[in-house]
């Protein structure tokens, strides 16, 4: 079972299209297994962007990632991070394809809508980040005996 740490940026959120991305995340069949509506400040966006800081684009997307709340989710289920990232589509909206979040929603490489760890390892690193352990809730699915076989997780 995996995790992989979301953030509906603030594109989204002043959209309001975090019920519809939500909704998407629920409908392919991961769980939520942490939430919280927050502002990332600069300090937080250096941590989470560390691999980006030096580069010249960090400026703006700092501007950008800082200017309104976000929300931060850990959603959890079988290959959570590629099932993610494959949901999203490419960083760049313009060549995300029709049917992903980002290809949907918008056409624009910074305002991208939303967050997914790129790895197993960067998932770990980045609900760390976000998330106290405490704050993340685990549960048995009842439906999940429906959802796929048994040596699928
Ligand atoms: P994030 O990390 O936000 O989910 O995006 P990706 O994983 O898809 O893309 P990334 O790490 O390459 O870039 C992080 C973030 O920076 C913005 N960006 C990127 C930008 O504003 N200008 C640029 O030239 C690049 C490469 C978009 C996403």
């Amino acid at each position: 079972m995996e995790r992989s740490l979301i953030l509906f940026k603030p594109d989204a959120v002043q959209r309001r299209l975090c019920g519809r991305l939500l909704s998407r995340i629920e409908d392919k069949g991961l769980s939520l297994v942490g939430l919280k509506l927050m502002r990332i400040t600069p300090e937080l966006s250096r941590q989470h962007y560390a691999e980006h800081v030096s580069k010249p684009f960090y400026p703006h997307l700092e501007k950008f990632i800082t200017a309104g709340p976000v929300v931060a989710l850990v959603v959890e289920g079988p290959g959570a991070v590629a099932v993610m990232r494959t949901l999203m589509g490419p960083t760049n909206g313009r060549d995300a394809a029709p049917g992903t979040i980002r290809g949907d929603f918008g056409h624009s490489r910074q305002m991208n809508l939303i967050h997914g760890s790129d790895s197993v390892e960067s998932a770990a690193r980045e609900i760390a980040i976000y998330f106290q352990e405490s704050e993340l809730v685990s549960y048995d699915l009842t439906l999940a005996t429906w959802l796929a076989a048994p040596d699928e997780t």
